[in-house]
């Protein structure tokens, strides 16, 4: 192991006006445009709360690191000097500053670390001119709760000043040691102990096999986080060809694009699998690496499809080939694994949206995958969602089952039903007709009660209200529903992660017993839902809007 280098340290404290940390509600952490959050002084009151307030701060370890966005090694020198104004006993951050968030969940469980601070705004663009962000987790390894949370921010309302060492800027351009003051500094390769983690669950032998046998796979890391990861994986590991990773190498823009593992954002390999012949697979993850998208040849997956697929066969899986505890799925996302989770006799919890929210149900041992309509997939190998994760456990069922994509998903429904499922969002809508759609909506519910709404009747119509089960906690607003007697839903939320304006999701689900049409698009499947909704809550109406930005 390299020598310690001792940086010689100056702590002094710099007042500030007023602080000015605005944030929408349910984020645990801050994302906002760069150049917002490059005003002077603004990163540094975040971090001096979230200092002041993380549990065990003083003598604890931090794990701090970022997606490769524009202004991530400048964050971490700030997070490091701060840091050591505050007596953080030990930082462990990566080389270039390049760590995925479910890699440092993973490094925050296994160094016993109080918590991390990732530098992302995840799917959102990077760059000057696109966004930053500030991700806070807690000591289990997942996103901060909301009491946390919402301490951060009573704390940045009462600042007059933050704590700050002046000294050198610490390279990150190979792994070292080092310290300031008391506080000591690890640069490690963030790549390795992740590899390490997924070799334990996954059987890689037979993937190798598997994909070395006329089994073309393309990986399109969108110049984000994932690139360096995923290379060592699929090139160096599991032996696919150079080249199957597309994109790998992590930009500070993403090269102009949002890494937003989707079939608008992802395009070029969405065309490659669905109009395509050459590749048998396709997937995708996002900016920093906890979304993932799955494709096969001609064959879209739903995430939320992908979720009830895993958990229909976990067994592929060594590290969960002796069966599930349970499994959770947040409340937009469709029920297709509901009906799995019936099947094999286990329980199954509805969320809030938000990774968070499955942090209580995992640290209990009451679930053991977990995951969300917005391409996000995990379990209890760490506290995040992790896209290469998914990618990974895909690539195991189909080397187990010998068989496509397309088979595995028209096998499922036949088994099981299929659930039609689509979301559409109305991205930068102002933010006074979004808040007077949704509170206009939510007035008018009571009365839909019984009434009847594309061609079927509402047999419930409410605010969703979630109570933990562990902790009794009580989570209010989290998304108006209106359930069908045939179980169909439709859900409208307002996207807590945006930066421009306000996000409208309106999620469409509708359920086909496996004697029934499986094999339908899924925007003429809901087309009777879409435009009820759209009469319903006057979208197209109230936004000039006459489609959404995104269909998923
Ligand atoms: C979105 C998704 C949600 C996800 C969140 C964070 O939130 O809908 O499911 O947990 O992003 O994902 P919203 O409020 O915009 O709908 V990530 O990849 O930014 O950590
Ligand atoms: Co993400």
């Amino acid at each position: 192991m390299s020598p310690t280098e001792l940086f010689p340290a100056n702590n002094k404290r710099i007042p500030i006006d007023k602080p000015f940390i605005d944030q929408k509600p349910g984020t645990s952490g801050l994302r906002k445009s760069t150049r917002y959050f490059q005003q002077p002084h603004y990163l540094e009151t975040f971090i001096e709360a979230i200092l002041q307030t993380l549990p065990g701060i003083d003598g604890g370890t931090l794990i701090v690191g970022g997606d490769g966005r524009f202004w991530n090694r400048d964050s971490i020198d700030v997070i490091i000097k701060m840091a050591a104004a505050h007596g953080v006993q030990k930082i462990i951050t990566t080389v270039d500053g390049i760590l995925s968030t479910p890699a440092a969940s993973h490094l925050i469980r296994t160094n016993n670390a109080v918590g991390g601070i990732i530098l992302s705004a995840s799917h959102n663009s990077g760059g000057v001119d696109g966004d930053f962000g500030v991700k806070i987790n807690g000591s289990n390894g997942g996103p901060a709760s909301e009491s946390l949370t919402n301490q951060i921010y009573a704390a940045t309302k009462t600042l007059d000043g933050y704590q700050i060492i002046e000294t050198e800027q610490i390279s990150l351009d190979k792994t070292g040691q080092y310290a300031i003051a008391s506080m000591n500094i690890e640069v490690i390769d963030g790549i390795e102990d992740y590899i390490d983690l997924m070799q334990k669950i996954f059987d890689f032998d037979r993937i190798s096999a598997f994909i070395k046998n006329d089994f073309l796979i393309a990986f399109d890391a969108l110049h984000a986080v994932t690139g360096p990861y995923a290379k060592r994986l699929f090139e160096d590991l599991l032996g696919a060809p150079l080249g199957t990773v597309r994109n790998g190498k992590p930009l500070e823009d993403f090269g102009g694009g949002h890494p937003d593992p989707n079939l608008t954002y992802a395009k070029d390999l969405a065309d490659l699998l669905l109009l395509g012949q050459e590749y048998a697979f396709g997937a995708a993850c996002d900016g920093d690496g906890d979304r993932n998208m799955i494709l096969g040849r001609n064959c879209f997956v739903n995430p939320s499809d992908s979720l009830a697929v895993l958990t229909a066969n976990s067994d592929c899986v060594p590290a969960y080939s002796k069966g599930l505890l349970g499994v959770a799925r947040s409340m937009p996302t469709s029920s297709a694994v509901d009906i799995v989770a019936k099947n094999i006799g286990i329980p199954c919890y509805e969320t809030p949206t938000g990774w968070k929210f499955f942090g209580n149900l995992l640290d209990a041992g009451q679930i053991t995958l977990c995951g969300e309509e917005s391409f996000g997939t995990g379990s209890n190998h760490v506290r995040e969602k992790d896209g290469l994760w998914a990618v990974l456990f895909w690539l195991q069922i189909l080397a187990s089952k010998q068989c496509s994509v397309k088979d595995l998903m028209k096998q499922h429904w036949t088994s099981f039903g299929r659930h039609y499922y689509s979301r559409h969002d109305y991205e930068s809508i102002s933010t006074e007709i979004a808040n007077d759609l949704y509170k206009t909506v939510e007035s008018k519910l009571p009365s839909l009660i019984g009434q009847s709404f594309g061609g079927r009747h509402v047999s419930l119509a409410d605010n969703f209200v979630y109570k933990d089960p562990i902790d009794g906690s009580i989570t209010r607003n989290q998304g108006l529903r209106i359930i069908l007697d045939d179980g169909s839903r439709i859900v409208l939320r307002l996207s807590g992660t945006g930066t421009k304006g306000a996000t409208l999701r309106v999620y469409l689900e509708s359920y086909v017993s496996p004697k029934g049409h499986l094999e339908q698009d899924p925007q003429i499947a809901l087309k009777e839902l879409i435009v009820a909704i759209d009469s319903f809550a006057e979208i197209t109406k109230r936004t000039g809007m006459l489609k959404p930005t995104v269909i998923t």
